[in-house]
């Protein structure tokens, strides 16, 4: 008959707390030496303070999930391999193990505190509306397109055919979005900015976007809206301020569908 080595199987305890522990800081500093350059982990990275700011919160959120999942699956799979079936015999029987059970009520609890802190933090920071923005831009969703008019220059672009609609905006500038919706619910969704806002009818949305890097992205409609959803697109281009105030030069005086 088989017994049960009490000292083996808490060195075997021991043993994987250790692979955990070496584990995770092996990952940990990995990721820290290699600090300038972390992964993504497939998100975008945000061509905008605010949709930086929700990058690095992701990226947080899945740093932290590492150690957490290797915790987990570590001492499961070696319980499944060094515990398996070898015989008829019930195994010894216990219950409650008073200071594991102290750390895996603690430990979450921290976890939870440390991810809500910082989330608060940065959506507070990502739906910060700046009181004197350097522009400002309304955008109406409607089946199925966009209108975007830049209030202090004249300029209104909108969806034409299948033409789809520019949003301009300066780099390094704050420009403050008005968004409503004249018919059903949208979703102003720009992935590059790791952003999306409910365009709701007879609600009206603020927020700020202050891009940091010049280039040309898409936008689109993250709200399953009606027959032609898929066609409401639009281009965001982020243009130095110089480029910029060219191309309102250049558009305020004839405003159009692009
Ligand atoms: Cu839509």
């Amino acid at each position: 008959m088989r017994t049960i080595d009490v000292a083996s199987r808490s060195f075997s305890v021991v043993r994987v707390v250790r692979v955990v522990r070496v584990g995770s800081a092996l990952v940990l500093g990995g990721l820290v030496l290699g600090a300038c350059n972390l992964p993504g982990f497939g998100a975008d990275r945000g061509a905008t303070t605010q949709g930086h700011s929700t990058f690095h919160l992701f990226q947080f959120f899945a740093i932290l999930s590492i150690p957490v999942l290797l915790s987990v699956f570590v001492p499961l799979v070696y319980a499944i391999l060094r515990f398996k079936r070898r015989g008829d015999e019930i195994p010894k029987q216990t219950h409650s193990h008073i200071p594991i059970e102290i750390v895996y009520t603690v430990v979450p609890i921290i976890i939870i505190v440390v991810l809500f802190v910082f989330t608060v933090r940065v959506e507070n920071k990502v739906t910060a509306v700046s009181a004197h923005p350097n522009l400002r831009v309304d955008v109406t969703a409607y089946q199925w397109g966009w209108k975007f008019y830049y209030p202090s220059l004249g300029i209104t672009e909108y969806t034409e055919g299948n033409h789809y609609p520019d949003l301009v905006l300066p780099e390094n500038e704050t420009t403050t979005v008005r968004l409503v919706s004249s018919d059903v619910v949208h979703g102003f969704y720009i992935p590059a900015f790791d952003f999306s806002r409910y365009a709701l009818p007879g609600v009206t949305n603020y927020f700020d976007f202050t891009p940091n890097q010049v280039g040309s992205f898409i936008g689109r409609c993250s709200q399953l809206c009606g027959l032609y959803h898929s066609e409401m697109l639009f281009h965001v281009s982020v243009d130095t301020p110089a480029g910029f105030n060219a191309w309102a030069s250049s558009h305020s005086s004839n405003s159009k569908g692009a």
